[in-house]
């Protein structure tokens, strides 16, 4: 906590609006702290109460905001809940606040499958099942249940009351369930992980009441002095019409839309994200947003030094130029910042981190690795600390006498924020200058986007104002319009012309 709170000027310095932190309530940590055991307080690995009020009021100083992770759809197995429920026996009402079942002959209550791997039922010793959606350590709430809906309106009015600007809502596809408990269809011959209309696990109707509750708490603070409470829903739901149903005016203001993240770095599928998410969003009125990475994908650097068709595959098994993926993630930044709506950055994405892909098993944290029988490496390789300063780990992570939890490479000297940020041409310093346009062109931000069609199939060209960026993704170097200034571009021009990977940002 007060790491972060000692990088709070960096982050001002980079010129973003918001901070989003990752859970940080206590938590066994089996999941990265998605498993909540107490959603009051913070994990005294990370700091106290106290830190947090005092990181929230330094935020707000310097002009920034805060938004934390709500977990609502499971909690951890060290809940005092759950604890509760599992000694309080079968037909207890502790027992109802979670999904106890009996099994059926010996077979779990339904063939669900875990998003980690494996089922997602976990026998205990009386015989009876509990539902996890996630690892066996992360118990789903069940959201029927008053007394659940009822707890949740009170963490939010505690966090708000302390001050938070709003929260980012995990699986907020997940909390209602079909309480008939119907099997998934077989795929392949095992059960779907699908989430295909109908699922009695996800996107059920249930979700929008949930949603359209928690607005109406967060409008209850619209008229403090520090202002409206937001929320921003990840859901992993495709095609972006049913995301946009998560965002209509009584429910959450913002989702991620992570169809840019899924995209092949390539001119006509990026169009098409782009005219889908913004249409379907902005007619129920949502700003669109855009995400190329975070903590539980590959990073994007990696990703677009890769093959397409092996973009999002494991790490540490495909060939990958690092060197094109970072021309690509240059100019997908100018790309991202440009487009209309809420733009996400991943912590050192700004630094252009790649993914560690090396790391040695015995250090692997996340539960994917475990639970998909190691077929997966998991989500470490983005999770890796990012280095701040000096030449070797842990490149000032963290108090300076220990190393990080998980190895940092040995070669990232010259990714550190320290040694960038002496560097006019690195990639830390493009942030900052888009960063800066973004904020001060009264054309950025808000507001819609005209494609040009008179440009070239394989680049991307659209105006705002008298504003245009430019994304060249073809073989060739083209030509810029005339009488156009460059404000910023990704990559040096060659004889004045944009090539091939490069993002150029205009005025007319
Ligand atoms: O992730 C939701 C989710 O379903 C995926 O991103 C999932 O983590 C991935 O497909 C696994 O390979 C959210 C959080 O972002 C993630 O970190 C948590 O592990 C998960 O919920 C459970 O809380």
């Amino acid at each position: 906590m007060n790491g972060i709170r000692a990088r709070l000027p960096y982050l001002a310095d980079l010129g973003v609006d918001a901070l989003w932190i990752s859970p940080w309530y206590p938590s066994p940590l089996l999941d990265g702290g998605y498993d909540v055991s107490d959603y009051r307080d913070i994990n005294p690995d990370f700091g106290t109460l106290a830190d947090a009020d005092a990181l929230i009021a330094e935020a707000h100083a310097l002009g920034l905001r805060i938004l934390i992770d709500l977990v609502p759809n499971h909690c951890s197995w060290e809940h005092p809940w759950f604890k509760a429920a599992l000694a309080a026996g079968q037909g207890s009402p502790e027992r109802e606040l979670f999904w106890f079942r009996d099994g059926v002959e010996g077979r779990p209550p339904t063939n669900w499958p875990a998003t980690f791997g494996g089922g997602a039922w976990q026998q205990i010793d009386d015989g009876q099942w509990y539902l996890h959606m996630f690892d066996i350590s992360q118990p789903d709430w069940n959201w029927d249940h008053p007394k659940v809906i009822e707890e949740f309106d009170s963490i939010l009015r505690f966090w708000f009351d302390r001050g938070i600007d709003g929260f980012r809502i995990d699986v907020a596809d997940s909390m209602a369930k079909d309480a008939t408990l119907p099997d998934v269809p077989l795929k392949d011959g095992q059960p779907t992980s699908e989430k295909y209309v109908g699922n009695p696990f996800y996107d059920q109707p249930g979700v929008h009441t949930i949603h359209q509750r928690w607005r109406a708490i967060a409008d209850e603070y619209a008229e403090t002095p520090q202002g409206p409470r937001v929320f921003v829903a990840e859901a992993w739901l495709s095609p972006p019409e049913r995301l946009a149903q998560y965002v209509r005016p009584n429910e959450l203001q913002s989702a991620f839309n992570f169809d840019a993240l899924r995209a092949a770095w390539e001119a006509k599928d990026l169009r098409e994200v782009v005219d889908r998410s913004t249409h379907s969003l902005w007619a129920v009125g949502a700003p669109a947003t855009w995400v190329l990475s975070n903590h539980d994908t590959i990073r994007h650097r990696t990703r677009y030094g890769r093959a397409l068709a092996d973009a999002l595959e494991g790490a540490g098994v495909v060939p990958t130029d690092l060197e094109l993926g970072l021309r690509r993630a240059r100019a997908a930044a100018l790309l991202e910042l440009a487009l209309p709506g809420g733009a996400y950055i991943y912590q050192g994405d700004e630094l252009g981190l790649p993914e560690v892909e090396d790391l040695p098993e015995e250090v692997l944290d996340d539960p994917v690795w475990e639970r998909s029988g190691h077929t997966n490496r998991g989500r470490d390789g983005c999770r890796v600390p990012i280095p701040w300063s000096g030449a070797e780990p842990p490149y000032g992570f963290g108090p300076g006498d220990g190393q990080p939890w998980l190895p940092q490479p040995a070669d990232w000297a010259s990714l550190t924020a320290q040694s960038q940020q002496a560097s006019p041409g690195s990639h830390l310093n493009l942030y900052k200058a888009a960063l800066k346009i973004r904020r001060e062109h009264p054309d950025l931000g808000d507001g819609r986007l005209t494609w040009d069609d008179d440009s070239p199939a394989d680049v991307l060209s659209f105006i705002r104002g008298d504003f245009r960026c430019v994304t060249n993704f073809g073989a060739d170097p083209v030509e810029l319009p005339p009488h156009s200034a460059v404000l910023l571009s990704s990559g040096e021009l060659v004889d004045g012309k944009l090539p091939t990977d490069v993002t150029a940002w205009l005025a007319s």
